[in-house]
Protein backbone atom coordinates (compact mmCIF):
# COMPACT_ATOMS: atom_id res chain seq x y z
CA UNK A 1 0.00 0.00 0.00
CA UNK A 2 1.51 3.38 -1.23
CA UNK A 3 0.78 6.36 0.91
CA UNK A 4 0.68 9.12 -1.61
CA UNK A 5 1.08 12.52 0.24
CA UNK A 6 -0.46 15.23 -1.67
CA UNK A 7 1.03 18.30 -0.87
CA UNK A 8 -2.11 20.42 -0.32
CA UNK A 9 -0.80 23.73 -1.08
CA UNK A 10 -3.11 26.29 0.33
CA UNK A 11 -3.73 29.17 -1.98
CA UNK A 12 -3.97 31.81 0.09
CA UNK A 13 -5.97 34.87 -0.85
CA UNK A 14 -5.26 37.79 -0.08
CA UNK A 15 -8.27 40.28 -0.36
CA UNK A 16 -6.57 43.06 -0.63
CA UNK A 17 -8.93 44.62 -3.00
CA UNK A 18 -12.33 43.66 -0.66
CA UNK A 19 -12.28 47.44 1.22
CA UNK A 20 -10.44 49.29 -1.93
CA UNK A 21 -11.79 51.69 -4.34
CA UNK A 22 -14.86 52.06 -2.28
CA UNK A 23 -15.86 55.66 -3.72
CA UNK A 24 -18.69 53.33 -5.51
CA UNK A 25 -20.53 53.71 -1.87
CA UNK A 26 -21.34 56.94 -2.58
CA UNK A 27 -23.74 55.37 -5.50
CA UNK A 28 -25.79 54.68 -2.29
CA UNK A 29 -26.59 58.22 -2.76
CA UNK A 30 -29.10 56.69 -5.08
CA UNK A 31 -32.21 56.78 -2.45
CA UNK A 32 -31.34 61.10 -2.16
CA UNK A 33 -32.95 61.26 -6.18
CA UNK A 34 -35.68 63.05 -5.83
CA UNK A 35 -37.43 60.75 -8.86
CA UNK A 36 -40.56 59.86 -6.83
CA UNK A 37 -42.53 62.68 -7.19
CA UNK A 38 -46.31 61.92 -7.53
CA UNK A 39 -44.84 58.20 -7.90
CA UNK A 40 -47.93 57.05 -7.36
CA UNK A 41 -48.71 54.11 -10.20
CA UNK A 42 -47.36 52.22 -11.35
CA UNK A 43 -43.79 51.62 -8.82
CA UNK A 44 -40.52 51.41 -10.59
CA UNK A 45 -41.27 52.30 -13.95
CA UNK A 46 -42.99 55.17 -13.10
CA UNK A 47 -40.13 56.80 -11.25
CA UNK A 48 -38.00 55.46 -14.15
CA UNK A 49 -40.00 57.14 -16.39
CA UNK A 50 -39.86 60.42 -14.65
CA UNK A 51 -35.84 60.45 -14.11
CA UNK A 52 -35.98 59.89 -17.72
CA UNK A 53 -38.05 63.59 -18.22
CA UNK A 54 -34.90 65.41 -17.60
CA UNK A 55 -34.25 64.67 -21.17
CA UNK A 56 -36.27 65.42 -23.97
CA UNK A 57 -36.86 62.20 -25.04
CA UNK A 58 -40.16 61.87 -22.72
CA UNK A 59 -41.80 59.17 -22.71
CA UNK A 60 -45.91 59.86 -22.90
CA UNK A 61 -46.89 59.48 -18.79
CA UNK A 62 -44.68 62.24 -18.14
CA UNK A 63 -46.19 64.35 -20.24
CA UNK A 64 -49.67 63.71 -18.62
CA UNK A 65 -51.65 64.69 -15.63
CA UNK A 66 -55.43 64.16 -14.46
CA UNK A 67 -57.86 65.98 -12.11
CA UNK A 68 -61.24 64.61 -11.05
CA UNK A 69 -62.96 68.08 -10.63
CA UNK A 70 -65.38 68.09 -7.80
CA UNK A 71 -68.31 70.78 -6.59
CA UNK A 72 -67.91 71.89 -2.94
CA UNK A 73 -70.98 69.36 -2.11
CA UNK A 74 -68.05 66.49 -2.99
CA UNK A 75 -69.96 65.82 -6.37
CA UNK A 76 -67.66 64.55 -9.39
CA UNK A 77 -68.13 66.94 -12.41
CA UNK A 78 -65.56 65.22 -14.62
CA UNK A 79 -62.27 64.58 -15.21
CA UNK A 80 -59.81 66.76 -16.76
CA UNK A 81 -56.34 65.77 -18.54
CA UNK A 82 -53.49 68.32 -18.30
CA UNK A 83 -51.08 67.60 -21.51
CA UNK A 84 -48.06 69.18 -22.12
CA UNK A 85 -47.49 70.06 -25.84
CA UNK A 86 -45.15 72.36 -27.75
CA UNK A 87 -48.01 75.34 -27.41
CA UNK A 88 -47.91 75.09 -23.22
CA UNK A 89 -50.42 72.86 -21.01
CA UNK A 90 -53.34 71.95 -22.49
CA UNK A 91 -56.37 70.85 -20.34
CA UNK A 92 -58.97 68.62 -21.99
CA UNK A 93 -62.03 66.75 -20.93
CA UNK A 94 -66.06 67.76 -19.78
CA UNK A 95 -67.35 69.08 -16.95
CA UNK A 96 -71.12 68.61 -15.54
CA UNK A 97 -72.86 70.12 -13.24
CA UNK A 98 -71.75 73.83 -12.81
CA UNK A 99 -73.88 76.73 -13.24
CA UNK A 100 -74.47 78.11 -16.56
CA UNK A 101 -72.35 81.09 -18.38
CA UNK A 102 -68.69 82.00 -17.90
CA UNK A 103 -66.79 81.04 -15.68
CA UNK A 104 -62.65 81.48 -14.64
CA UNK A 105 -60.80 78.83 -14.55
CA UNK A 106 -57.07 78.64 -13.52
CA UNK A 107 -53.64 76.25 -12.19
CA UNK A 108 -53.12 76.92 -8.79
CA UNK A 109 -49.98 76.51 -7.03
CA UNK A 110 -51.06 74.12 -4.17
CA UNK A 111 -52.32 70.14 -4.70
CA UNK A 112 -55.51 70.59 -1.85
CA UNK A 113 -59.10 70.64 -3.04
CA UNK A 114 -61.00 71.33 0.43
CA UNK A 115 -63.88 73.30 0.03
CA UNK A 116 -64.58 76.06 -0.24
CA UNK A 117 -60.92 75.55 -2.14
CA UNK A 118 -58.98 78.13 -0.88
CA UNK A 119 -56.29 75.31 -0.08
CA UNK A 120 -55.65 75.02 -3.81
CA UNK A 121 -53.43 78.57 -2.88
CA UNK A 122 -52.66 81.21 -5.47
CA UNK A 123 -52.32 81.12 -9.06
CA UNK A 124 -49.80 79.06 -10.51
CA UNK A 125 -47.23 81.72 -11.14
CA UNK A 126 -43.61 80.64 -11.74
CA UNK A 127 -42.39 83.83 -13.35
CA UNK A 128 -43.98 86.35 -11.12
CA UNK A 129 -46.20 87.82 -13.03
CA UNK A 130 -49.47 89.64 -12.62
CA UNK A 131 -52.80 88.05 -13.44
CA UNK A 132 -54.67 88.48 -16.48
CA UNK A 133 -53.83 87.82 -20.58
CA UNK A 134 -54.57 91.10 -21.43
CA UNK A 135 -52.91 92.66 -18.39
CA UNK A 136 -49.27 94.23 -19.38
CA UNK A 137 -48.12 92.55 -16.42
CA UNK A 138 -49.57 89.28 -16.62
CA UNK A 139 -50.39 86.99 -17.27
CA UNK A 140 -49.95 84.07 -14.96
CA UNK A 141 -48.99 80.39 -16.13
CA UNK A 142 -51.86 79.23 -14.35
CA UNK A 143 -54.32 81.52 -16.36
CA UNK A 144 -56.56 79.88 -18.85
CA UNK A 145 -59.69 81.23 -20.94
CA UNK A 146 -62.71 81.40 -19.61
CA UNK A 147 -65.26 78.16 -20.12
CA UNK A 148 -68.85 78.98 -20.92
CA UNK A 149 -71.19 75.98 -19.56
CA UNK A 150 -73.99 75.60 -21.58
CA UNK A 151 -77.83 75.60 -20.60
CA UNK A 152 -77.28 71.38 -19.18
CA UNK A 153 -75.19 72.69 -17.04
CA UNK A 154 -72.22 71.49 -19.14
CA UNK A 155 -68.54 71.90 -20.73
CA UNK A 156 -66.22 70.77 -23.06
CA UNK A 157 -62.88 72.15 -22.13
CA UNK A 158 -59.93 72.53 -24.43
CA UNK A 159 -57.71 75.14 -23.02
CA UNK A 160 -53.96 75.93 -23.30
CA UNK A 161 -51.82 78.31 -21.16
CA UNK A 162 -48.73 79.10 -23.04
CA UNK A 163 -46.25 78.59 -20.48
CA UNK A 164 -44.00 75.81 -18.15
CA UNK A 165 -43.72 72.40 -18.17
CA UNK A 166 -45.93 69.60 -16.10
CA UNK A 167 -41.90 68.43 -14.37
CA UNK A 168 -39.60 70.26 -16.23
CA UNK A 169 -38.63 73.48 -16.16
CA UNK A 170 -41.04 75.68 -14.41
CA UNK A 171 -42.77 72.66 -13.33
CA UNK A 172 -46.13 72.65 -12.53
CA UNK A 173 -45.98 69.35 -10.49
CA UNK A 174 -43.63 70.34 -7.85
CA UNK A 175 -43.77 69.38 -4.11
CA UNK A 176 -46.87 70.56 -2.74
CA UNK A 177 -48.45 69.42 -6.29
CA UNK A 178 -51.27 71.55 -8.18
CA UNK A 179 -54.92 72.18 -8.74
CA UNK A 180 -57.12 73.05 -11.04
CA UNK A 181 -60.16 75.73 -9.84
CA UNK A 182 -63.69 76.76 -11.66
CA UNK A 183 -64.53 79.93 -10.25
CA UNK A 184 -68.09 81.25 -9.79
CA UNK A 185 -67.82 84.58 -12.48
CA UNK A 186 -65.85 85.36 -15.62
CA UNK A 187 -62.64 85.86 -15.49
CA UNK A 188 -61.90 89.31 -16.84
CA UNK A 189 -58.03 88.84 -17.86
CA UNK A 190 -56.82 91.68 -16.25
CA UNK A 191 -57.34 92.12 -12.56
CA UNK A 192 -54.88 90.98 -10.21
CA UNK A 193 -54.70 88.37 -8.60
CA UNK A 194 -57.53 86.30 -9.98
CA UNK A 195 -59.49 88.11 -12.83
CA UNK A 196 -62.28 89.19 -10.34
CA UNK A 197 -63.76 85.71 -11.14
CA UNK A 198 -64.96 85.19 -7.43
CA UNK A 199 -65.24 82.06 -5.40
CA UNK A 200 -63.87 78.81 -6.33
CA UNK A 201 -66.90 76.59 -7.03
CA UNK A 202 -64.92 73.55 -8.33
CA UNK A 203 -61.64 71.78 -7.51
CA UNK A 204 -59.35 68.52 -9.08
CA UNK A 205 -56.23 67.69 -7.40
CA UNK A 206 -53.87 67.44 -10.53
CA UNK A 207 -52.25 64.12 -10.09
CA UNK A 208 -49.55 61.46 -11.43
CA UNK A 209 -49.43 59.60 -14.88
CU1 LIG B 1 -58.31 80.70 -9.94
Amino acid sequence: MHRVFSLVSSVVVIAACSSAGDKSADSAADSSSPAAVGASAAGGATAGLVRDSANAGVASDTMRATATVRNASGRELGTLTLSETQQGLTASGRLTGLPPGAHGIHLHTTGQCTPPFESAGAHWNPTNRQHGTQNPQGPHFGDFPNITVGADSSVNVQSTTPGGTLRRTNALMDADGAAIVVHAAADDDRTDPSGASGNRVACGVISGS
